[in-house]
């Protein structure tokens, strides 16, 4: 069984998915993006109210495999889109198309699971080293040293090419396919509490970010209402400190023109990291759903 109390292995995750499309039959259907490296189906859902001309959402969780809480954090909010009788969670998942992918590097996760814990990249093996880092893997600057390393021993290995990756490969070519219908980009990673926009490149700028930091900056805002957990809002390049190139949610704003994009690093600043007690996934959640509505509530509104 799935729930929230503790972290859960892909093939829980995935059984859990499974269900919803049995249990919701009229709203939910499951998503295949494509396959892994090692063969294994990248999955997702998508939940629609199916009204006429509704615009979606795509949420991309999971990409560095040792952010567990992505993972939990995603499939939450599955769960209250489905479930929550609260009326601004309502309203978003009703006036929306979800496509919800909680672990979009299955190979990694489940290495996090059997193997070692602090896995971050894919599981595609090179000469010297395994994996490259799926977050510099994009065609965008992708070959820019400030925001990536061309030594495949690297924790932000960039790949052997654009796209060198069947994961990231896979879910370009979905989103192309997806692009006009796609208004909303979100991903999640973690850890230290900040919402960031495009881009990771000192000198790119979003052409619509002066509404992104408004909406930003309103929905840190609304996260902190409650449980007090403070974020830091802003561009990339300046919300964490250093520069990176080849990353998703860049490519997507650049390529696919998608007018709104947000990418969290959730909990915490550090005391766990990566290893944040499962007893902080529903806080997390909890807080990271009020930032998400706070956001949609604006797109509705400027749309
Ligand atoms: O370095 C990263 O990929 C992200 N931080 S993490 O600790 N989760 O690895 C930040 C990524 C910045 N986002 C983009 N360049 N799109
Ligand atoms: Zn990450």
């Amino acid at each position: 069984t799935y729930g929230w109390q503790a972290y859960y292995p892909l093939t829980d995750v995935y059984d859990w998915l499974r269900s919803l499309e049995t249990i919701y039959e009229d709203r939910v259907s499951i998503i295949n993006i494509g396959k892994s490296y090692e063969g294994r189906d990248i999955l997702g859902v998508k939940i629609s109210s199916k009204r006429e001309g509704s615009k979606a959402i795509f949420l991309e969780s999971g990409i560095h495999a040792r952010e567990w809480i992505t993972v939990a954090t995603a499939t939450y909010l599955i769960n209250e889109l489905l479930t929550s009788d609260n009326a601004g969670i309502r309203n978003i998942s009703e006036h929306f198309d979800w496509y919800i992918v909680p672990s979009t590097n299955p190979d990694g996760y489940e290495y996090t699971h059997s193997t070692y814990r602090m896995w971050r990249k894919t599981r595609s093996p090179g000469d010297r080293c395994y994996g490259a880092d799926p977050n510099r893997n994009w065609g965008i600057e992708w070959d820019n040293d400030l925001g990536s390393s061309s030594d495949e021993c690297s924790e932000t290995y960039r790949g052997k090419g654009k796209f060198s990756e069947p994961e990231t490969k896979s879910l370009s070519e979905y989103l192309t396919n997806m692009k006009d219908e796609l208004l909303v980009y979100l991903c999640f990673h973690s850890y230290s509490q900040v919402l960031m926009i495009p881009y990771g490149l000192k000198g790119m700028v979003a052409d619509n970010e002066p509404a992104l930091r408004e909406i930003g900056d309103k929905a840190i805002e609304a996260l902190k209402q409650r449980h007090n957990t403070q974020y830091e809002f802003g561009p990339i390049y300046e919300a964490i400190k250093y520069e990176a190139s080849g990353g998703s949610m860049d490519w997507v704003k650049e390529e696919l023109k998608v007018k709104y994009t947000f990418e969290w690093e959730l909990r915490d600043k550090g005391r766990y990291g990566f290893l944040l007690p499962s007893t902080q996934i529903i806080p997390t959640a909890d807080e990271t759903i009020d930032s998400i509505v706070s956001i949609l509530q604006d797109v509705q509104a400027r749309e």
